[in-house]
């Protein structure tokens, strides 16, 4: 069973995961996207399907268009984990 991050962990979050914002409410973080059209959306969250399917952890997301928010928290631990960092990171470094 994997645990929630610590105090520490989360006080890193800002400088590991800049664009990221912890959720009012809940204990998840998300980040908004914006691309070009549908087809760059749709690509990226193709990408983003093959890390999640590869890392066993998978994000809650929302797509209109060129949009797309993705909510990450770890349901097995009831919040935050080092499940969701270490997505959160690869899904960053798609875009370079
Ligand atoms: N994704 C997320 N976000 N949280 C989980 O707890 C989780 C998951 N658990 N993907 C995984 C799948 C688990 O259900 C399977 C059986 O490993």
């Amino acid at each position: 069973m994997i645990g929630k991050l610590d105090e520490a962990a989360r006080g890193a979050l800002g400088e590991s995961l800049p664009e990221w914002r912890l959720l009012a409410g809940r204990d998840a973080i998300q980040r908004l996207f914006r691309f070009r059209d549908f087809n760059e959306a749709w690509g990226f969250m193709s990408r983003v399907a093959l890390l999640a399917e590869a890392q066993d952890h998978h994000p809650e997301w929302f797509n209109v268009y060129n949009r797309v928010e993705i909510t990450l928290t770890t349901h097995d631990a009831g919040g935050l984990s080092a499940r969701d960092v270490k997505l959160a990171l690869a899904i960053d470094a798609l875009l370079g």
